[in-house]
Order: structure tokens, then sequence, then C-alpha cells
């Protein structure tokens, strides 16, 4: 699967080539770039005929192939490490920008004194090139609109979009004539918060008829690589997905290997070294036999360990607490039994509470928490006392109809700067659950912000402490908190802590949960949902508590409404 890099470092090698005027050179390395990046892998060529294959790949010469042998056994290619050495850095870095290239990145480097990308962006703001004869103001701009580009496909996108699109390409992929086995690989399948780009797997008898379909669906900006058993495309959305066909017996050793994460399989390779193995794509090998190869789980067992779920996957212990036999039986994706915070319409939701308890029922929970905001939170049309009432009536209605799941009225309480709660006690006693929440005055000092928190949570009508970090994914950082005397209180004090579903959000992140587990806090998997469509986000909030090793007994909300009141009494 060398193919994309080998094609990346050859196009480099034009644009160098191409700064210093050489000849001919760059357009054969270009051409060689775009055979890599539709032909078959080019590690399984040579592995079945040697260089000569290689040398047969349409644009790939004799000179070339070598290089290509290179790169498979070294990991390098001489002639770019000597070359990256002649030009300055900051240049290979200018000429990628889309609408500069080479020539006339050096160009501008040469007349403005720029030296990096920082530079560029200052000559552009200052309409410097506009201003260049060979230039002018059309070429700036998409100079400009070149970096904005630059700037966005380096952004990573969240999971809770990267999923749904996913699905849905794997739906469209699933129909094809011959296609057995289609499953995102990756990033997205071990449930990382955001997702570089979308990897899938396929076993097909008819590989083509894959391609065509990946290749020409509809929302497709870009080709980007397309052979007969590895496609890549660049979506409308700037989202990349790749997709590979595996040969059925190759199908578990693949999974293993695009999954990930590469730490994770370089740990589990050396494992294998040591008993004798070897572990790649293609299989496990004992000298030139294959003893696995078919299914992960045969992967894992040939050597000697037992299956590892993907969330766990990121090389923190998990093959060393495999291999002890003590690896946690994670939380399952259906075993939470009711979502506890959730908003209507009486505050900043969408839908109407009944809408909502329909939508609930038919996912099959036994209860629902409706948790508008308090009145401080102006912004979310927090409710007043009045309000309060009727909301509170209309649930008792609702109830009445013995729709076979309980709506619970509660409420996301604003923690004030000090620590008190945005409600007298009075009014918070009428709850069945009270969400504690920060949604303001966020750059207190450390012990100020841990202070209020934990004044927060010493009230006795608090039962769950909202979003504990309040970061927000590529937009805002957590507030500064003292976690670990959070957790403390918040166990002391029957407090359980939000696992929070909302895309953005994922907070308490995977790490952080972890922690709150050993330091033997209850956790609570919630969407936060604003719609009755954001309540499928709890797959995120469970895909998040698994990969902090959480077990269904460290989530509260695994458990009837009954037996969570029992744990809540203070
Ligand atoms: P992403 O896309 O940045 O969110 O993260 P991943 O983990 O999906 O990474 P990606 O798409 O670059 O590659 C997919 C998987 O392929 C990755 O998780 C492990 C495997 N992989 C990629 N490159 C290497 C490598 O150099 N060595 C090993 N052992 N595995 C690799
Ligand atoms: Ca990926
Ligand atoms: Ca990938």
């Amino acid at each position: 699967m060398k193919n994309l890099e080998i094609a990346q470092i050859f196009e480099e090698i034009a644009d160098i080539l191409e700064i210093k005027n050489v000849e001919w050179k760059p357009q054969a390395y270009r051409k060689a770039a775009r055979a890599l990046k539709t032909c078959e892998d080019v590690e399984a060529i040579y592995k079945k005929g040697g260089i000569k294959a290689l040398d047969k790949i349409p644009g790939v010469g004799q000179r070339l192939a070598k290089k290509i042998v290179q790169y498979i056994e070294t990991g390098k290619i001489s002639e770019y490490e000597r070359l990256k050495k002649t030009v300055p850095k900051y240049l290979t870095e200018l000429m990628k920008v889309p609408g500069l290239g080479p020539k006339k990145a050096a160009k501008l480097a040469n007349k403005l004194k720029i030296k990096s990308m920082k530079n560029l962006e200052q000559v552009i703001k200052q309409h410097k090139i506009a201003k260049l004869k060979t230039f002018g103001e059309k070429s700036e701009e998409n100079i400009a609109k070149g970096i904005a580009l630059m700037k966005k496909s380096k952004k990573r996108v969240l999971l809770g979009v990267a999923l749904p699109i996913a699905e849905e390409i794997i739906a469209r992929l699933r129909v094809v004539k011959g296609v057995d086995k289609v499953i995102a690989a990756g990033s997205l399948r071990r449930m990382l918060e955001t997702i570089g780009d979308i990897d899938i797997l396929i076993t097909s008898t008819k590989p083509e008829l894959v391609m065509d379909k990946f290749t020409s669906m509809k929302d497709v900006a870009r080709v980007l690589a397309k052979g007969p058993t590895r496609g890549s495309i660049l979506l409308k959305n700037n989202l990349q997905v790749d997709v590979r066909v595996i040969p059925p017996d190759e199908f578990g050793s693949a999974l293993q290997y695009f999954t990930g994460s590469k730490n994770h399989s370089i740990a589990l390779r050396k494992l294998a070294i040591k008993k004798g193995l070897k572990i790649s794509e293609y299989g496990v090998f004992k000298g030139k036999k294959k003893i696995a190869g078919k299914t992960e789980k045969a992967v894992y067992k040939a050597v000697n360990l037992p299956y590892i779920e993907p969330e766990l996957r990121e090389n923190n212990g998990e093959i060393e607490v495999a291999r002890q036999g003590k690896l946690p039986k994670l939380l399952g994706y259906s075993d939470i039994k009711g979502d506890l915070h959730v908003h209507s319409k009486y505050s900043d939701g969408n839908d109407a509470i009944e809408t909502i308890t329909k939508v609930a029922k038919k996912i099959g929970y036994g209860y629902i928490a409706i948790t508008d905001h308090s009145p401080s939170l102006k912004i979310a049309h927090g409710l007043d006392e009045k309000q309060l009432k009727k909301k509170q009536a209309e649930i008792k209605k609702i109830n009445k109809k013995n729709m076979g799941i309980k709506v619970l009225h509660g409420t996301e309480v604003d923690i004030l700067p000090d620590g008190s709660l945005d409600y007298s006690d009075k009014i918070l006693k009428q709850f069945d659950i009270v969400i504690a929440a920060v949604h303001s005055h966020f750059k207190m000092t450390e012990a100020e912000m841990t202070k209020r928190i934990i004044k927060a949570l010493e009230n006795k009508y608090v039962n769950v402490l909202a979003h504990p970090t309040g970061r927000v994914i590529n937009k805002r950082d957590a507030y500064k908190v003292n976690l670990e005397k959070i957790f403390s209180s918040a166990k002391k004090n029957k407090v359980a802590l939000e696992v929070d579903g909302t895309p953005d959000r994922l907070d308490l992140n995977d790490v952080h949960i972890r922690e709150a587990i050993k330091a033997g806090v209850k956790l609570v998997c919630v969407t936060d949902a604003h719609s009755i469509n954001n309540l499928k986000n709890m797959r995120l909030a469970i895909g998040t508590a698994r990969r902090g090793w959480a077990q269904k007994t460290n989530i509260l909300n695994t458990k009837s409404w009954e037996e969570i009141k029992k744990w809540f009494k203070k």
C-alpha cells in the first residue's frame, strides 16, 4: 500500500527539478506518479514479479522502477533525500499551495522575500502579489483560495459527521453485484473523536463494479486514485474516502491492519516477532506458511491473544492487559436503558415532549429525562417557575397515557460563577433528575473553577455534572479545572459525570473516562439532544465510553430508573 506515498515523493521530486529548470525529468516523474495512483499495490507486484514487473507498469521505466524498489526495501528514496537538501524547506511547502506550483512559488519567494506560509499570508493581506507585474489581482485571489483550501483539508472531521457519511457510502456499495462484506476500518471503526479520512474494506467477486460505483457516486468532487482493487476519492465536503477490495482469505488481517491504530499494530507485530511469527496485512506467517488471515479473531489468536475491540486499539496498554487475560468486557452499544439529558421545545429544543417520548420508546428506552435549561441561560430560553409548573403538568399527563416508557421531569441547571445554582433548593427538590452545568465565565483560574464546580456537586439535589470540561472540538478548549478533585467530589457526593454525545463535545473524553473509572466515579452516557434526530448520538457517547475502557457497571443508565434513583439518594 505504498503507492500513494511513492507517488507523492515522485511529485515532490518533479517539483524540485522544475524549480531547478531541469527539462524532461519532471514530466517523467509526474507520469509515473499518476500511474502509481491507479495501479495495483506495488509491493504485491514486486513480490510476484520482481523489478521487471514494476518496469512494465505504463509510465514507469527501469530507472524509476529501481527507485520504487528502494522505497519498498528501505522506506526512502536517496535521490529525493539528496534533492530535498538543495532547496529551502519553506519553498517545498509553498509550492504545495494549490494555484501556486513550483515555478511561481520560487519566483514569489525571491521577489517578495517570502520565507514561510505566514509570510505568504501577510503579503496577500498587503496585496503585494496583486501589484507584481507577472502575477496580478486574479493570481493573488487564486493563491488566497488555495491557502484556504489547504487549511480546510488539513482539518479533521468530527466522528459524528463522518459516521453517517460512511454509512451511506457503505449502503450504496453493499448492493453492488458481487459484494459480500463491506466495513469501515481506520479511526472511524475505533470511534476516534475526529476522523482524517474514511477507510472502507470490501470483499467482492467483481471488484471493478465496486470501483466504478465508488468513483461515480454523485457527491464525488475528485477521483484521487482508481485501480482494480483500490480507489480513493475526495467528496464535495472535502472528506477523503479510501476503498480497498480484499481477497476473502486475507480479510481478517487486512481489517486488523487498516483498523490500526498504527501504534497498536506495531506493538502487535513486535509481539508476533517474539513468537517467531510475522503479521502483515496479508496474514500471519510462520516462515512462508500462512497460519491465519481470514478473521481478525484468528489473527489475534495466532499470537495467543483474545480478540481486542477496535475502540481499545490505541497502544494504551491493551496488548499487555490482553496477554494477562484481563481485558474489560466493554459497555455494549445496546446496553443503555434510557437517555438522561434531552432538551424539549420548552427551552431550546426543537420538539414537543410527547414527540421525543415516542421516538425514545421506539429506540427501546425505558425512560427519558427532559432536562431543559434554567433562566440565566437566556439564549436558550431557560424556564421560570411558571413554565416549570406547566411542563411538569404536561409530563404527568403523558405518563398517564402508559406509553411503556417513563418521562422524567428534569433540568440542566446553570452553575453560576460563585458555584451556586440557578434554581433555589425549593425548586430543585421537585425534579426527578438535576443536571448541573457550566455555561458561562469559562476563563476562571483552575482553583476558582474547581471550587465553583465542587460547590455545585455538594448541593444535595444535584445528580449529574454535564459536559464536565466544557471543551468544544475544533472551537473551544476545555476550561481549566482539576479533574482529580472533581472526581473525588463526584464520588463522595453521589454525582454521576456525563459522557455527552454531542458530536463536537464528547465530554468527558476517552482519556478522562478511563481516569474517572479508575477513581471509582459513576458515569452516564447521554445525548444532550436538541432534536429527535440527535437522539442517535447515543452511539457516539457509547463509543467514547468504550474508548475509555468503560464496562456496563461503570455506566449508571444501563440500569433501570428505579435502581438509578436509589443510587442518587444522598
Ligand atoms: P485518520 O484517518 O487520520 O483519522 O486515522 P486512521 O487511523 O484511519 O489512519 P489512516 O487512514 O492513515 O490509515 C488507516 C489505517 O491503516 C491505520 O489506522 C493503520 C493503517 N496504517 C496506515 N499507515 C500505516 C503504517 O505506516 N504502518 C502500519 N502498521 N499501519 C498503517
Ligand atoms: Ca482513516
Ligand atoms: Ca486512509
